[in-house]
């Protein structure tokens, strides 16, 4: 069990786009001159690799806003997926999008857990707001484009939260009516770029971000964060977040939400029992039952797969790339 376990893990781990589970040669050492940022709203099939520093803000602020509220915050469902919603940060020609892979991995291997489904209903549902200000002085071409993110303060926005779709279609009355007045609760992170034929891309050196894992929530900072996205009048579509996560994230937040939800799945009576001797076996070294955020932290393929894959700053240390998609609605910030 232990093995097959293993084995579905690092079939995850391997096929994940771009995920390396070993340090990097030259380029990670930052010697190499920075290769040149991509387009602004480049969405094809190869992105270039943006390695340089934000660029400093233009003098002219931009004069008018738009408020959003994410309405969908999606994770790759499978390694297709991962790949398109990656970002290549080294410039190997592969999305990075380590940590996406392996989430799309977790519901084959642990079954019973759906984090695809469960991050979208805790954003449907009101628990996990993420508020989004454009401003921009055009929103079809503009060189100079400010984006904000905020965490909001959570809101009920439906009353069945049975499922998804029977959640969202609620909040299509309240929270994602396109002018609901929400409330910030904290963040503020600022990221610059430009609109170009409705395509809106920018970045910036850091991101604070809510997300839920398996009903577990999990505040994450990215480093070199790149958002993009189409800008319409109403929404903001085919949305995508990337960033590499650093190691003091994914010690503090990542492994201690992954805990929860493995200890959340060997403790529900709904969980096959052979999931839960599968997980058990892998995790629980003092067989007592329960899964701490020290065993994830010490297991040895934990440790290989989150060690991180692309070092995204440039500062000698691997960060564990994640891209995940997005879709927002008109709101109203305060
Ligand atoms: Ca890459
Ligand atoms: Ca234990
Ligand atoms: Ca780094």
């Amino acid at each position: 069990m232990r093995r097959l376990l293993a084995t579905a893990l690092l079939v995850t781990s391997l096929v994940a786009c771009g995920a390396r589970t070993g340090p990097r040669q030259s380029d990670e050492a930052g010697t190499n001159p920075p290769p040149p940022p991509p387009p602004p709203g480049d969405f094809g099939p190869t992105p270039v690799p943006d390695m340089r520093p934000t660029p400093p803000p233009d003098s002219t602020p931009p004069s008018s806003g738009r408020d959003y509220v994410i309405d969908d915050l999606q994770l790759p469902r499978d390694q297709n997926q991962a790949a398109m919603l990656g970002f290549d940060y080294d410039g190997d020609g592969l999305p990075d999008n380590a940590f996406g892979g392996i989430l799309a991995g977790l519901s084959g291997v642990l079954q019973g857990v759906d984090v695809y489904e469960s991050t979208r209903l805790s954003v449907a549902a009101g628990d996990n707001i993420l508020l989004v200000r454009v401003a921009a002085n055009n929103f079809v071409n503009d060189s100079n484009v400010a984006l904000t993110l905020w965490q909001g303060a959570p809101f009920p926005c439906c009353g069945d939260r049975t499922s998804y779709a029977a959640c969202r279609s609620q909040g299509k009355s309240t929270c994602f009516s396109g002018n609901f007045p929400f409330k910030i609760a904290s963040g503020g992170s600022l990221l610059r770029g430009a609109i170009a034929s409705s395509s809106l891309a920018v970045s910036g050196s850091s991101l604070l971000m809510q997300m839920s894992l398996g009903g577990s929530a999990m505040q994450i900072r990215l480093r070199r964060p790149r958002v993009t996205a189409r800008v319409g009048n109403l929404e903001l579509t085919n949305g995508r977040i990337t960033g590499g996560i650093p190691q003091s994230e994914i010690s503090n937040s990542v492994i201690p939400a992954i805990a929860v939800l493995v200890d959340r799945l060997v403790n529900d009576p709904n969980t096959p029992q052979a999931t839960r001797d599968q997980v058990l076996n892998l995790f629980d070294r003092n067989k007592d039952q329960r899964i701490t955020a020290a065993e994830v932290r010490d297991n040895a393929l934990i440790k290989t797969f989150l060690s991180g894959d692309v070092d995204v700053d440039g500062d000698g240390q691997l960060e564990l790339t994640l891209g995940v998609g997005f879709n927002a609605i008109r709101a109203v910030i305060p």
